[in-house]
């Protein structure tokens, strides 16, 4: 079965593509066809659902089958949970990974407090009509300088502790294995996998 996601993020897409792979059992992703045609949706929501089931959505239209998408992001406990669904343009629009994490920094300089989590919610949709959402969240400490060359975003600056290195430190394995997105995308495969196996209670007799 072909799962259709979209997502203008190509290390986002790198993960769906290996939790596919490590727990999709036969679903293989692809992005929605002629994405970069598509117009984008604006992003107005105030929470990771309300942005990732408008995605999902506006985007399943132009698929040829379930489609989901992905919202996700940092939040900080000592900024009250900034960047959050702002995550993708803290240092404005236009700005990329390292400009947000060089104004993470900035921000955290002398702050004692370094707990923060990354949160992924994932919605999945055929041709318009939402079908159901996904969350997964991981704990960690923001370092004041970054570590690693793996993952995206603010990978670099985000130490997990029960692993003592940064998931830009870790393999993708490793990092799929307790992410924020693993745990999501894990929950979806299991939800369409319990979808195609036919329940006991729905067998006739004879
Ligand atoms: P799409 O909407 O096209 O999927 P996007 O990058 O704009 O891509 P979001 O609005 O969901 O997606 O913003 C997510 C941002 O949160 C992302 O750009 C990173 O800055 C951060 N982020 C999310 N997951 C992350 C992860 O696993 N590691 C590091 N940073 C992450």
């Amino acid at each position: 079965m072909t799962l259709y996601c979209a997502t203008t993020n190509a290390g986002k897409l790198r993960e769906f593509r290996l939790a596919a792979q490590k727990f999709g059992g036969e679903i293989r992703i692809e992005p929605v066809p002629g994405l970069s045609q598509i117009p984008a949706p604006e992003e107005t929501g105030r929470t990771f659902a309300e942005n990732a089931i408008a995605k999902a959505i506006y985007y399943s239209r132009f698929a040829p089958g379930p489609l989901f998408a992905d919202d996700s992001g940092l939040e900080v406990d000592a900024l009250g949970g900034e960047p959050g669904v702002d995550s993708a343009h803290y240092a404005g629009a236009g700005a990329g990974d390292a400009d947000n994490n060089r104004l993470l920094i900035e921000r955290l300089r002398g702050v004692a407090n370094r707990s923060a989590r990354f949160v992924c919610v994932i919605a999945l949709a055929e041709q318009g009509k939402l079908i159901e959402t996904f969350e997964g969240t991981i704990e960690g400490r923001l370092l004041d300088a970054p570590r690693g060359e793996n993952g995206f975003g603010y990978d670099p600056l985000f130490l997990y502790p029960p692993y003592g290195r940064t998931l830009a430190e870790v393999s993708p394995e490793e990092k799929l294995a307790v992410s924020h997105r693993g745990k999501a995308l894990r929950a979806m495969f299991e939800f369409l996998a319990r979808l195609s196996s036919p329940s006991p209670g729905a067998r006739t007799a004879g």
